[in-house]
This record gives structure tokens, C-alpha cells and sequence, in this order.
């Protein structure tokens, strides 16, 4: 069993709802170190990567605080690789989604490096494959998908030490019901498979997760980014940008348990909780309670 390492990475300059930043710490107060001790991991919280703070300034050149973006994943980058290095496994606590950048980039170097055939499942409401191009709002929280597969400011491409971290096919979208015109024809040129609200309605959550489990084999290292916004807003309604009809809790559980069952989770991102925004930590700690099921809590396992 690996040991699991907490990076904290509290900032919201990828966004332009301030608030983000106090995710690391919501998740740690909801008991987040505790929760995963209680189930017999090694925890080790590695505390919160420093960078600058949020200048609040207005878009330049389609993009909001790029060079702030930068820095804070290169932090998050190092932090990520440095964990992977060691062989134990990243767990990231944003912070806003741009995050994920270097997280991710960290995880598909780590995988070509140890011949692993990296996949990314990303729950949220959002697609986030926005470029500078694009996006509506300037906002890199919407764009961390875009960067990965090798399309966004030249800045933030190419971490992982190819253009693209990841090709559209290494990837599935859980939970979309939110994408912006544009975004809509990135999405089909990209061929990216995204199994938005009305898929789960039309073919049931559980069908949902296998078709999107189905290439999962010995050789896969499983990343997970997962946006709270994913989830309906009355359940979480810490998050700086929700949209209503998400999954509902229990069909979260279900994603987290079968992906549990496949034992190929390699390396997690929770981000976008906003405690500015949220009712009483409620949910950093529904986000600890699917953590726990992701890594194997169960009601009747032991
Ligand atoms: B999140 C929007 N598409 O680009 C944009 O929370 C929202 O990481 C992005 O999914 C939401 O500004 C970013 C309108
Ligand atoms: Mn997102
Ligand atoms: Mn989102
Ligand atoms: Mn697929």
C-alpha cells in the first residue's frame, strides 16, 4: 500500500470568484489526514506550496494572471514529481483547477518515464479545454484541459516534456453540463469523450463509469481530477462557479467505488472547493467522504 502525500496548493488566481485558495485547509479541517489514516494509510500532509498572491487584475491578451498561473504550478509541479519520485502517491488539494497543469503534467512524465499508460477521468461541470482564443471569461481555471492536451498559451504547454501531457483518447469527462459555444466545437474537433448529464440520465451512472473504465488494465496509472463543482450545488454548494442537475451523491459514491474497484489510482487533484461560498465546510467534507471511497472505504468492507 502506498503512502499518501498531501500538497497543498491554496490559491485562486486561475479564477476570477476569489476564494479557491482556502481549499487546502477546508479539507483539512473537514479531517481529511484522519479520514485516510482511519482506513491504514501512511499520510504525510507535506503542508502549502508558497506563489504569488492574486494581483485581481483584468484579462491582457484573452488570459487572467498567466504569469501568477505559471508560477503556481511550477510549485505544484515540483511538489507533484518530487512525491511520484519517491513512490509514493500525490494528493493534491487546490486550489482552482488550473492546478492541475502541473499535477498532471508531473503524472504523465512520471508515466512515460515508468512506461505506464496514464488515463484521466475528470469530473466536473465544466470541460475546461477553453484556449486564450476562446475562453469567455480569461479565467486559466477553465483552460487546464486545453494545456494539457498541448493547445494553450505556450507558457503553460509542454511540462511533461512533450507538447501535449495527454492525447484526447487518454481521457474521459464525467458529469458536463456546462460548455461554452466555442468550447463545443473544440470538443469535436479534439474528439474528446465526454459523458455529459444527459448521458448519465439516458445510461445510468454505472454504465456510465464502465464504459469509461473499460481500457483499465495492469499498465494504467489512473489520474483523477476532481472538481467539486462536478457535483449538484445543493449538495456542494462550496464552489465559485455551479451549475444545477449534477450527479447526485450517491451516483458520486458509485464513480468512487468502482474506481476503487479497479486499483489502478494513481494520483488525485481535489479542487474548486470554496469555503467563501460553502455552509458550514460542507462540502470539503463530502469531498474527504468520496477521497475515502476512492481509495477503497466501502459500507460493508472492513
Ligand atoms: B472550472 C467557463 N467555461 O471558461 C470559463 O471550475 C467556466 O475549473 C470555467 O471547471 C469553469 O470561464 C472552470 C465559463
Ligand atoms: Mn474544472
Ligand atoms: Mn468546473
Ligand atoms: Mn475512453
Amino acid at each position: 500500500m502506498k503512502n499518501i502525500s498531501l500538497i497543498g496548493a491554496p490559491t485562486d488566481v486561475g479564477a476570477s470568484v476569489r476564494g479557491a485558495g482556502m481549499g487546502p485547509d477546508a479539507l483539512r479541517v473537514a479531517g481529511l489526514v484522519e479520514a485516510l489514516r482511519s482506513q491504514k494509510f501512511e499520510v504525510q500532509d507535506l503542508g502549502n506550496l508558497a506563489g504569488p498572491p492574486n494581483p485581481w487584475a483584468a484579462p491582457s491578451g484573452g488570459l487572467r494572471h498567466l504569469e501568477e498561473v505559471t508560477a503556481w504550478n511550477r510549485a505544484v509541479f515540483d511538489a507533484v514529481a518530487a512525491v511520484l519520485a519517491a513512490g509514493d502517491f500525490p494528493l493534491l488539494m487546490g486550489g482552482d483547477h488550473s492546478v492541475a497543469i502541473g499535477s498532471i503534467s508531473a503524472v504523465a512524465r512520471h508515466c512515460r518515464a515508468e512506461r505506464k499508460h496514464l488515463r484521466v477521468l475528470w469530473f466536473d461541470a465544466h470541460t475546461d479545454v477553453n484556449t486564450e482564443a476562446i475562453s469567455p471569461s480569461g479565467n486559466l481555471h477553465g483552460m487546464p484541459v486545453a494545456c494539457l492536451l498541448g493547445h494553450g498559451p505556450q507558457a503553460l504547454v509542454g511540462w511533461s516534456g512533450e507538447r501535449a501531457a495527454l492525447r484526447p483518447e487518454d481521457m474521459d469527462f464525467i458529469g458536463i453540463r456546462s460548455v461554452d459555444a466555442d468550447e463545443k466545437e473544440a470538443i469535436r474537433l479534439l474528439g474528446l469523450q465526454v459523458f455529459d448529464m444527459r448521458h448519465i440520465d439516458e445510461h445510468g451512472i454505472r454504465n456510465t463509469m464502465t464504459e469509461a473504465l473499460h481500457d483499465i488494465d495492469e499498465g494504467t496509472h489512473l489520474h483523477v481530477s476532481f472538481d467539486l463543482d462536478c457535483l449538484d450545488p445543493m449538495d456542494a454548494p462550496g464552489v465559485g462557479t455551479g451549475v444545477r442537475g449534477g450527479p447526485t451523491y450517491r451516483e458520486m459514491q458509485l464513480c468512487m467505488e468502482m474506481i476503487a474497484d479497479t486499483g489502478r489510482l494513481g494520483s488525485l487533484d481535489v479542487v474548486e472547493i470554496n469555503p467563501a461560498l460553502d455552509v458550514r465546510n460542507r462540502t470539503a467534507e463530502l469531498a474527504v467522504e468520496f477521497v475515502q471511497s476512492l481509495f477503497g472505504a466501502s459500507t460493508l468492507a472492513r
